[in-house]
């Protein structure tokens, strides 16, 4: 079965098509990475920035995650993302998502061994 470290790339890594990101980018993309099965996942961060580069927040600045609990991390720079977000009328199986491009502080949560980024918490 995928990793959560794999899951994490699949779901929200793309450091090669950044900047020519169009308005169909989020619909593509979502469908592509196979966010849209079984129903439509409301709202994705895509970072498109080197691995390398997204792998090291998880030894940057300690934050708390949305939960409350776990430890997540902050990004020291600001990076070059777009957050993918389901329009209102959108029904499945057709999955229709809002395009915004932005350049933010991204927070993940890390896990395992190696200590890499599982789950994307936030921008700020
Ligand atoms: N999520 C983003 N970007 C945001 C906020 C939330 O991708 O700015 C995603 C991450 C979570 C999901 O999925 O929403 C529920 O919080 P993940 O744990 O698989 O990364």
């Amino acid at each position: 079965r995928e990793s959560q470290a794999k899951k994490f790339i699949r779901q929200h890594m793309d450091p090669d098509s950044y900047p020519n990101i169009g308005s169909s980018y989020c619909n593509q993309m979502m469908r592509r990475r196979d966010m849209t099965k079984g129903r439509c996942k409301p709202v994705n961060t895509f970072v498109h920035e080197p691995l390398v580069d997204v792998q090291a927040v998880c030894f940057q600045e300690k934050v708390t995650c949305k939960d409350g609990q776990s430890d997540c991390y902050q990004s020291s720079s600001s990076m070059s993302i777009t957050d993918c977000r389901l329009t209102n009328g959108s029904k499945y199986p057709n999955c229709a998502y809002r395009t915004s491009q932005k350049k933010r502080h991204i927070i993940v949560a890390c896990n395992g061994n190696p200590y890499v980024p599982v789950h994307f918490d936030g921008s700020v």
